[in-house]
């Protein structure tokens, strides 16, 4: 839900297609909140705009305000979210669990992120259509690294039908999005393909109203 002009709705800073800024807007779609998107580009010419770095001094996308409370780093945002609007808890009830989704949660920012974004998708459909070739030794090494994510995901998932459990949590928010990229890719899809659970699970979570009002590609839907 991207909302208009009211002074205390929170203020996205990014643009539709980056994993991180989609799993901000997921986790406020899900709690309901609605929101304002403010666009910035930062793999336009020149890099972020030279005004936004005093809301992320990194240049990385998102960054957030809330009633004059600015953040950046998307686990932040995203506890904060959760903590401060009704609607269903996405942090699960037990420390093992909490302990499991903060994992799963580095897991996905350490190693997923670099291998199955950057690594598969990047390099086997971004870097063509930009009339870049593919690096394959790149590739390959994605292609391994993806799988150790893939099988250490779907341990961690035990019976599931979510990341950690029964409900969905902050970790299944963070990993739609990756997830989304690596199966655009033919790499991506075959090695998802290896593990039913996760498949199913992504199956599951792209039809949510949260990940279907987010989409930004044609390209994610269908099976
Ligand atoms: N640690 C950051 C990572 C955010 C991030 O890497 N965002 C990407 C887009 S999905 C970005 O801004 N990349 C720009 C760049 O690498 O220069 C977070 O959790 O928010």
């Amino acid at each position: 839900m991207i909302g208009t002009a009211d002074m205390s709705q929170p203020i996205v800073f990014g643009a539709a297609y980056s994993v991180y800024v989609r799993t901000v807007r997921l986790v406020l779609a899900e709690k309901n909140v609605p929101y304002r998107l403010v666009e910035i580009d930062v793999f336009g010419e020149g890099g972020p705009p030279p005004d936004y770095l005093m809301r992320h001094p990194f240049g990385r996308i998102p960054a957030f305000e809330h009633d004059g409370f600015r953040l950046y780093e998307t686990d932040a945002i995203i506890r904060y979210i959760d903590e401060t609007f009704e609607g269903p808890s996405l942090i699960p009830d037990t420390p093992k669990a909490r302990a499991r989704m903060t994992q799963a949660m580095r897991i996905l920012d350490s190693y997923a992120y670099p291998s199955m974004v950057w690594g598969v998708y990047v390099e086997q459909v971004d870097a063509p259509q930009e009339g870049r070739e593919t690096d394959s030794a790149k590739l390959d090494e994605a292609i391994g690294r993806s799988r150790t994510c893939l099988a250490a995901l779907e341990q961690l998932m035990d019976d599931g039908p979510f990341l950690v459990g029964s409900r969905p949590c902050l970790a299944d928010f963070l990993a739609a999005p990756m997830f989304t990229y690596f199966r655009m890719a033919p790499q991506g899809r075959l090695l998802l393909g290896e593990h039913p659970r996760l498949k199913s699970w992504l199956e599951r979570m792209l039809v949510r109203p949260s990940m279907v009002g987010t989409r930004w590609s044609s390209d994610e839907a269908g099976f």
